[in-house]
């Protein structure tokens, strides 16, 4: 594994004060004195605390907070201003210390959604169209989808999701509502395809969105932390611009999708399984566990994912979670014995329901996460991956096959930090990375 030639070439960049070279920016190394490793490392967390933000911006918005996490944060950003901390080992430490807080905040975000949408459970989820009017919320926010299903509730407007919303199917108080009719596409960079695909409203509550092709621009809306120029923002939940728009727009005719997607799988639905699972294992007809999944993009190397799913023998269990799930979540892996091959755990932030299961996993074996018949192959898109992928190293996961590139922030220093520490791999091919695992 090497970094890219990038890389190489631009050992850093800082323009945060006034001493920077030529008024432009430091990219070998600060007038301060800073090195290179230390700003990709203040990069790294900043990219870290940004997405701890995220969800805890999420956590809030249900009612839900920490005082530690946000504590952190304040220090961890402090951190970072000019001639504060110059240590790099400092900052792999603070790096450690956001994929903790993260793992943390994922906690609490799940906590929020849980109590107040009740626990998911698993739930087949359409992919094609139903007659009548309809809006298409995509992004992460299930508050936002909440009250849209609310506001939209006996107006004969349907709702769908996109990527990231797909799992809010598997919430009792979400999937309760009859005109919430199934899901349409696949992962966020469909979406200029998709929406212009077909005569309905969309809601982007998170990030994620694109900017618009013109052809959409006045039937999409933004709520949240999201903003696209030219379209109409909503605050304070009230969506009635967006329903007053959905009204005037023609119906969509029926269509049936060509698949059935399967989400909604909760901490306790699967630890429901676990003796039947330990029996499975012990009779070798469980072999491995992979969480596979992660944020994903559209590079080609991307297509990686599905392929290495295809070619896992069939006594592999398959976790996911993120919008990389939809690069495998329309595949028929079956069963083993009543537990389904292939296990969506939610969205990006419900990584810690994988965490949780592996924590169990260990526990009901008696082995270190380490020694479990366990892999984790993801996908990283951008920087709130990056506190997912802390929170993994944080608690001593190792191993990590990651792609379909290496962060472009890692220089060789890191990379060898990764790699000695953690074991961190970068994928090669399905073939070459499947015998790597499974002998
Ligand atoms: Fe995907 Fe986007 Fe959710 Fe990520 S929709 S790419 S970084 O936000 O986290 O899975
Ligand atoms: Fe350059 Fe240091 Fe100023 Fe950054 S903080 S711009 S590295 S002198």
């Amino acid at each position: 594994m090497s970094t890219s030639k990038n890389a190489d070439k631009l050992a850093m960049f800082c323009y945060q004060c006034s001493q920077t070279v030529r008024g432009t920016g430091c990219t070998v190394k600060g007038v301060c004195g800073k090195e290179a490793t230390v700003a990709r490392l203040q990069d790294n967390l900043l990219f870290a605390i940004k997405g701890i933000s995220a969800y805890l911006y999420h956590a809030r918005e249900l009612g839900y907070a920490d005082e530690e996490v946000d504590a952190f944060l304040e220090s961890a950003f402090y951190s970072t201003l000019t001639n504060v901390n110059f240590d790099a080992e400092d900052f792999l430490r603070l790096a450690i210390d956001a994929g903790r807080l993260n793992i943390k905040t994922m906690k609490l975000l799940k906590k929020a959604h849980i109590e107040t949408y009740g626990e998911p459970q698993p739930t087949g989820v359409k992919t094609g169209t139903v007659k009548g009017r309809g809006i298409i919320a995509t992004g992460h926010g299930l508050k936002a989808l909440a009250e849209l299903l609310k506001q939209t509730k006996d107006t004969g407007i349907n709702v769908y999701t996109h990527s990231e919303l797909l799992p809010a199917h598997g919430y009792p108080n979400l999937k309760k509502h009859p005109h919430l009719v199934g899901n349409l596409g696949k992962a966020w960079f469909d979406q200029k395809k998709l929406f212009s695909s077909y005569p309905v409203t969309i809601l982007g509550t998170s990030n994620c969105v694109l900017i618009p092709k013109e052809d959409y621009r006045d039937r999409i809306f933004t709520t949240g932390p999201a903003r696209l120029p030219g379209v109409k923002h909503l605050s304070g939940y009230d969506y009635t611009p967006l329903i007053d728009k959905t009204k005037s727009l023609p119906e969509l005719e029926e269509e049936e999708g060509e698949v059935t997607l399967t989400t909604g799988f909760s901490k306790s639905t699967i630890l429901s399984l676990k003796d039947k699972i330990k029996e499975l294992v012990m009779k070798g007809k469980i072999r491995h566990f992979f969480m596979v999944g992660g944020c994903d993009s559209p590079l080609k190397k991307g297509e990686y994912y599905r392929k290495f799913v295809q070619q896992l023998p069939e006594d592999t269990i398959i976790l996911t979670c993120a919008c990389g799930k939809f690069r495998i979540n329309d595949l028929d892996l079956g069963q083993i014995e009543g537990i389904p091959r292939l296990i969506d755990v939610g969205q990006c932030n419900d990584a810690i329901v994988a965490i949780e299961v592996v924590e169990a996993l260990s526990e009901l074996f008696g082995k270190g996460v380490n020694e479990l018949p366990v892999t984790l192959v993801l996908t990283w898109m951008e920087q709130k991956a990056v506190a997912i992928l802390w929170s993994l190293l944080s608690i001593g996961i190792k191993g990590i096959y990651l792609g379909p590139i290496l962060p472009a922030w890692i220089n060789d220093d890191i990379l060898k930090i990764l790699k000695e520490t953690y074991n961190i791999r970068l994928i090669s091919s399905p073939e070459e990375d499947i015998k790597q695992i499974l002998g």
